[in-house]
């Protein structure tokens, strides 16, 4: 029986709805909305998880042959995985206003008793899926500032990142991770698709405090700022390796395992740089300092930036503490008056 019991009948490990109960008491004011907001965001991916591994089988692949509000290209399953999570959310009950990389401007769920705010980029990295490449869902959660029961504003989704509440990815890969934080760590979660159910597979994440892994687009490297260009060439002659997969939610999991540093710096073809601050940013940043490491867009905390705009973008540097300080150092010194 002992033989079996030590491969067979291994305990499966804490589901996420069980995890989420566990710790609700960690969460402000908690009286369940944001358990249950986790929970509808689980659900919607479980959802677009399906769609995604079936997307070689129905006509769910390529472009729609329309332009989103980036002026990108957009994918069918930009589209699908937006649907799912827009109207999970909606039906859910708890977000009063929801910014989606897919929507122009603010959408407004009509539940104007909803505590929260949810900023999410359905599908990143969504034109690798016809070549199977993991792509990925971010999203980042803030209380609203208005008065509950009265439609929400602008303010109530323009906050900075230092007021999230919670924030996340989902990672469509080999296999399927939900990981978040709702500021006590950081936690992954293995999908069990035969199960239909998350399980904890890592528990307070930590990245590592430095690494030998740099993620940039290096096509782009002769417009990148210089402080950046320097730190790429300390890091060659110290042997870095180079990994870029060119969908962002993947190369940051595989840093925060591996430890490194992701550089999205502005250039010649995205002068402010080309991820979004308020649904790619804001919620891997707060991801990264929870699990120890730093983001920056070479001279502010990514946190502390003030939005202006809901599809503003910035310059980002994010990953292992020791490489992301480089960045800021390499700034520093060419701030230095000559
Ligand atoms: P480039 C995908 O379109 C994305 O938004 C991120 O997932 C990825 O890191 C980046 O753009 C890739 O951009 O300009 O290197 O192709």
């Amino acid at each position: 029986m002992t033989n079996i019991k030590d491969s067979l009948l291994l305990p499966m490990g804490t589901t996420l709805d069980r995890f989420i109960m566990r710790n609700q008491a960690h969460f402000p004011f908690a009286t369940g909305e944001l358990s249950q907001l986790l929970r509808d965001i689980a659900l919607a991916s479980k959802i677009v998880n399906r769609e995604i591994n079936r997307a070689g089988l129905i006509n769910i692949s390529g472009s729609v042959g329309s332009m989103n509000v980036q002026g990108e290209d957009q994918q069918k399953l930009d589209v699908v995985a937006d649907v799912r999570f827009t109207r999970a959310i909606t039906n859910g009950g708890e977000v009063c206003a929801i910014i989606s990389e897919e929507h122009d401007d603010m959408i407004d769920t009509g539940n104007h008793k909803g505590k929260y705010i949810m900023a999410m980029d359905p599908l990143d990295g969504s034109s690798n899926i016809d070549v199977n490449v993991a792509v990925g869902t971010i999203f980042s959660i803030y209380r609203r500032l208005s008065p509950i029961g009265t439609p929400p504003d602008l303010a109530d989704v323009l906050q900075k990142g230092s007021r999230q509440v919670a924030a996340g990815y989902i990672l469509y890969g080999s296999s399927t991770m939900l990981v978040y934080t709702t500021g006590h760590g950081v936690f992954g979660f293995t999908y069990e698709p035969s199960l239909g159910e998350y399980y904890l597979s890592h528990a307070n994440m930590r990245i590592p405090a430095t690494g030998s892994i740099y993620s940039c687009n290096e096509a782009n490297m002769h417009t990148f700022p210089e402080p950046v260009r320097q730190v790429i060439d300390n890091m060659r002659h110290e042997g870095a390796s180079s990994r870029y997969i060119g969908s962002f939610v993947a190369d940051f999991h595989r840093n925060l395992f591996k430890g490194g540093i992701f550089m999205y710096p502005e250039t010649a073809k995205s002068p402010k740089g080309k991820l979004r601050l308020m649904y790619e940013c804001n919620p891997m940043a707060f991801l990264i300092e929870q699990a120890g490491g730093l983001a920056t867009d070479g001279t502010r905390r990514i946190l502390d930036i003030e939005p202006t705009n809901l599809h503003q973008r910035c310059p980002l540097y994010v990953g292992s503490k020791e490489l992301v300080e480089r960045v800021v150092k390499q700034y520093e010194l060419a701030q230095v008056p000559a």
